[in-house]
């Protein structure tokens, strides 16, 4: 995107540091530059695939090798998906982001079903986002062609911190399938997660890899983290609201036309910190009571805060075209070809230590 500046560690780490009244200033003055303040567009995700996942993403409840309290689900059917849309649309969401617990896309049944999703959901006249692991470039180009319109991919922290958090993915690999989304002409939804024991470093040099993308992600989520029970960060102490609001100032300012999500946390917080939030850039909120397997803000409470602030929903495509479908998304041409995503496979204690303890429980419950 426009507006490009090179960035460096040093400078995100002094705004990110800056006395927050000037901070929160700052951000919400490049806010009006490029964004109508007003404005703030809604997403509702569903969760069209749960649970049982290979990947050992240490923040996440619907990796197999934990014990969590998740209902997993096969694919949802596109009669279930429109139906959902539907009542997203109706309730004020722009946008429905579908989410999959998959390391990769698999060429297949499923995957021509989330294509048929993604068809339906953009003939309803809505953005249609996809989050489904990794992606080869002849996948990207079969969600473009069948009307998506972002692609969510998170770089989820700094790559040193994320060989912290996960041992099954590697941090190119990501940025190789935003990549792949990106040429095949989707916009880009990636951003992260905060408090999963990172530095202010770490979120720096996330943001620093975020801005080097070239162009930079359109939509970029910032999460706090959830912790859930069972996963390997479920006694994660939760960050003090100042550093969401630090943190989605300073993506603001260093990603000046993104749009900013305040995205998985917001059940912890208070209006009064949201509102700071909005007055420091974030331009987006997931709505709905749940986000994909974990519980969010009521929409009746969201849409009020929003009338107490003076937000209003935006309407879809107000940031892009509309895509257009092209019939020959049906069609894979990547057959017999295959894609090595890496798997570094380096230990974490923390994950090794609730795959043991879920095995425990597990044996525990068989016995009972
Ligand atoms: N399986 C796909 C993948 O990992 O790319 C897509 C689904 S995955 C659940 C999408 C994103 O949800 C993750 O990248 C992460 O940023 C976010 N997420 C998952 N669990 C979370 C948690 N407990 N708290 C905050 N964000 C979370
Ligand atoms: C994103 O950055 N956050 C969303 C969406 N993109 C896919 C997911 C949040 C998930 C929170 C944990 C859960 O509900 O399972
Ligand atoms: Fe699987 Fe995605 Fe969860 Fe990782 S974040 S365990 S890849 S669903």
């Amino acid at each position: 995107m426009e507006n490009r500046k090179n960035w460096t560690r040093k400078e995100v780490l002094e705004l990110y540091n800056k006395p927050l009244i000037e901070l929160v200033f700052e951000a919400a003055t490049v806010h009006r530059l490029h964004h109508d303040p007003l404005e703030v567009q809604v997403s509702t995700l569903l969760s069209i695939k749960t649970g049982g996942c290979p990947e050992d993403c240490g923040y996440c409840p619907q990796a197999a090798r934990y014990h969590t309290d998740i209902a997993k689900n096969d694919l949802m059917s596109v009669q279930t998906v429109k139906a959902q849309a539907l009542r997203a649309r109706s309730s004020g969401s722009s946008r429905v982001c579908m989410g999959a617990a998959w390391r990769n896309v698999k060429e297949g049944e499923d995957f021509d079903q989330v294509l048929e999703m993604v068809r339906t959901v953009r003939d309803l006249n809505m953005e249609v986002c996809c989050t489904l692991g990794m992606i080869t470039p002849d996948q990207a180009r079969r969600l473009s062609e069948a009307g998506l319109y972002a692609y969510n991919h998170n770089l989820d922290t700094s790559e040193e911190h994320y060989k912290k958090v996960i041992s099954t993915r590697g941090y190119q690999d990501r940025i190789e399938t935003i990549g792949n989304a990106r040429k095949a002409g989707l916009t880009v939804c990636s951003g992260g997660i905060v408090g999963m024991g990172e530095s202010i470093e770490d979120r720096a040099a996330m943001l620093v890899t975020l801005s080097n993308l070239n162009p930079y992600p359109e939509s970029v989520p910032i999460n706090a983290l959830v912790p859930v029970e069972g996963t390997p960060m479920e006694e994660q102490e939760q960050i003090p609201i100042w550093d969401m609001i630090r943190m989605v100032a300073t993506t603001r300012i260093v990603l000046p036309t993104a749009t900013v999500r305040l995205s998985a946390g917001r059940t912890e917080m208070t209006d009064e910190g949201q509102a700071l939030c909005f007055m420091s850039g974030a331009g987006s909120i997931f709505a709905g009571d749940k986000l994909l397997t974990t519980p969010n803000p009521d929409i009746n409470k969201d849409m009020k805060l929003f009338s107490t602030l003076g937000l209003v929903p935006q309407k879809a495509y107000k940031k892009g075209n509309k895509p257009e479908v092209n019939e020959n998304y049906k069609n894979s041409n990547s057959e017999g070809r295959k894609v090595k995503w890496s798997r570094p496979a380096h230990d974490i204690d923390a994950n090794i230590a609730a795959t043991k303890s879920a095995k425990e429980k597990r044996k525990i419950e068989a016995n009972s």
